[in-house]
């Protein structure tokens, strides 16, 4: 406690210093000099001066974090670690009016949250194509596009038959063909099947589900399922290069354990990495190799050999991640010191020779000798591991509090560094995808304690950029983060193309783009308000209804400019939303209260923003 404390007071001596002096740019003149050292007397300064991006310049990279329970997507910048936007997904957002019109009400299919793990970015040929970002819902069986040309959720998925709790989701294949997300937890299925957990062995399934990516548009449709044992699928990662077409996971819970799992899941020295060949599966699904269940295709791979095989691997991993060349499979055994690797060339073999072990419920197990190259001494709690461009790998160590590197090949461990505190993921520049950045690596830490000035009981997690570029690891800036990260990505900025304002189109249904067009059509008691939003009025801004009439508000903002987005909020009625210059939103309310009440722009839009208001006049049914 006092250790710590002392640490967090030390340094922010360092910077108060600093800034006293004249601050980070005489920093970065003495480093750029070479007068203040590497990695000498200075650390946490030459750090703080690598982070720095001057006011008015732009990151180089960004970096979408999972937002947790918060169901949302947090967008920061790298490496000045500036927070951008936070994205809603799964959990409406008065902010952006996510979840309160029309469409993204239904998109969220009454649910109020979700639970975002594992954001993975689109691939084309094993790289960030900067289209479209995918998320899990770990609690309510969802998967979301995110569309990187608007940064706003575009479609969620589900909840998909048969799964329960994915959070073994999301991870794309090398073309974003599929995203796969496989259950944590078994049950019976169909959703809705009653069985007590005494038949846990018999009656409960283990799922995987493949879900289809239209390559043109993102859009995501269920293909096929995989059933598989009553375990808990947790981490996975797609094959890539050599091992492309292959899909691995990791399971939890091999014991079958239904109370008590702390004990009881962690009861047997092995479990396994689950691999599978989708393109085998695909094939499978084609050939009518399946059954309808909630009319889904669902394969059993105990009666399609070929598909599924399973590797032995320390007990409770939890990570597993492929090296960019796709060769090695790396896998974090939580409660053992070590990460296992498998050699993707050693285990094509083992297949081919038919070097099978064993099998468990039916399914074939490679033998363990055969397949795996290395265990690799690397800490306490090793959990998820990243690569760069150089042959290194980089794994965070829970209970150690630290993140270790060591070389793929020669399987040594080269450095260690701690971090703040109880590291979860780690995120490195274009990381998952076949050629990393070896740049920047964000350690995100499920524990920040006192880090930062204390906001009360709940503490803020934590964010930790270390530089990767030299022989050592350097920590070089932090940043608080909302509850809470798990996974994130991170890509070169000059990916990302966005647009910076909805094009018009005078064909959009619902829109008007000319204040002579806006008006109010009733029809028996629905009434239709085509609404105009411009600098700094609604037109119309006078609308009269009845007690009981369904009231649709379509607002178009014709405001053409960067920036001008118009909020459209009623008082009493539990409805905002905000229209982005040239987007048409609709939104419906059901006039039950009687009264006037003032609508207005609620996002600061003009110097007469504060003008921009009209009235909803309710008059009482009698
Ligand atoms: Cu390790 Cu859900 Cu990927 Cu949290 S998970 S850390
Ligand atoms: Cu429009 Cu404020």
């Amino acid at each position: 406690m006092t250790r710590t404390e002392g640490r967090g007071v030390k340094q922010r001596g360092w910077i108060v210093g600093l800034i006293a002096a004249g601050a980070l740019v005489v920093v970065g003149i003495l480093v750029g000099t070479g007068l203040l050292g590497g990695s000498g007397g200075a650390p946490a300064a030459n750090g703080v001066a690598k982070a720095m991006v001057p006011p008015g310049e732009l990151d180089e990279y960004y970096l979408f974090a999972s937002g947790g329970h918060s169901g949302q997507v947090f967008v920061y910048g790298v490496p000045s670690m500036r927070r951008i936007r936070t994205i809603p997904v799964f959990t409406p957002d008065p902010a952006l009016g996510y979840g309160y019109d029309e469409k993204t009400k239904e998109m969220l299919g009454g649910l109020t949250w979700g639970d975002v793990h594992h954001p993975a970015l689109s691939e084309t040929n094993g790289e960030y194509d900067g289209r479209w970002l995918f998320v899990n819902d770990n609690a309510n069986n969802r998967v979301a596009r995110i569309n990187l040309k608007t940064f706003f959720t575009e479609q969620i998925l589900g909840p998909v038959p048969n799964i329960m709790g994915p959070h073994s989701a999301c991870f794309v294949t090398p073309n974003t063909e599929y995203l796969f997300m496989g259950s944590r937890f078994a049950t019976p299925i169909p959703h809705g099947t009653y069985a007590p957990l005494e038949e846990f062995s018999e009656k409960y399934k283990g799922v995987l589900a493949a879900i289809k990516i239209d390559p043109e548009t993102g859009h995501m449709s269920l293909a096929w399922q995989l059933l598989l044992p009553p375990w808990s699928f947790d981490l996975g990662d797609a094959g890539k290069k050599v091992s492309d077409g292959w899909h691995f996971l990791t399971t939890y819970n091999t014991e079958e354990a239904y109370e008590t799992l702390e004990v009881g899941a962690s009861a047997r020295d092995r479990d396994y990495i689950v691999m599978f060949n989708w393109r085998e599966a695909e094939k499978a699904a084609e050939e009518g190799k399946y059954t309808l269940i909630d009319g889904v295709k669902v394969i059993d791979p105990v009666e399609v050999p070929g598909i599924v095989y399973l590797m032995p691997v320390a007990k409770s991993p939890h990570g597993v991640d492929v090296s960019p060349d796709g060769r090695y499979i790396v896998a974090s055994g939580k409660l053992q010191p070590t990460v296992t690797v498998y050699d993707f060339e050693k285990i094509q073999e083992a297949i081919r020779n038919g070097r099978i072990a064993g099998h468990e419920r039916g399914l074939p197990i490679l033998d363990y000798p055969e397949v795996r190259v290395a265990e690799v001494e690397v800490g306490l709690g090793p959990l998820h591991t990243q690569f760069d461009d150089k042959g290194y790998a980089y794994t965070s160590l829970f209970i150690d509090s630290a993140v270790v590197k060591w070389k793929l090949g020669e399987w040594t461990v080269v450095d260690k560094i701690d971090v703040h505190y109880n590291p979860g993921h780690l995120c490195a520049a274009e990381g998952d995808t076949v050629s990393p950045d070896g740049k920047w690596l964000v350690s995100l830490n499920k524990m920040a304690k006192d880090r930062y000035l204390s906001v009360g009981p709940s503490h803020p997690e934590s964010l930790q950029l270390i530089d990767i570029s030299g022989d050592k690891m350097q920590l070089v800036y932090e940043a608080p983060v909302d509850p809470e990260p798990h996974y994130a990505q991170m890509v070169k900025a000059d990916k990302i193309r966005p647009e910076v304002m909805f094009m018009k189109d005078p064909n959009r249904p619902y829109s008007v783009w000319d204040v002579a067009d806006a008006r109010i059509e009733r029809n028996g008691d629905e009434v239709h308000v085509y609404m105009v939003a411009v600098r700094s009025r609604f037109v119309p801004d006078r609308i009269e209804v009845n007690q009981g009439d369904t009231v649709y508000f379509h607002i178009t903002n014709t405001d053409m400019d960067q920036d001008i987005s118009h909020g459209f909020g009623i008082p009493l009625y539990d409805m905002d939303v905000q229209v982005e210059p040239g987007e048409t939103k609709t939104v419906k309310i059901v006039a039950d209260k009687p009264g006037v009440f003032p609508f207005y722009c609620t996002n600061f839009c003009s110097a007469l923003h504060q003008e921009m208001q009209g009235w909803l006049l309710v008059k009482p049914a009698q």
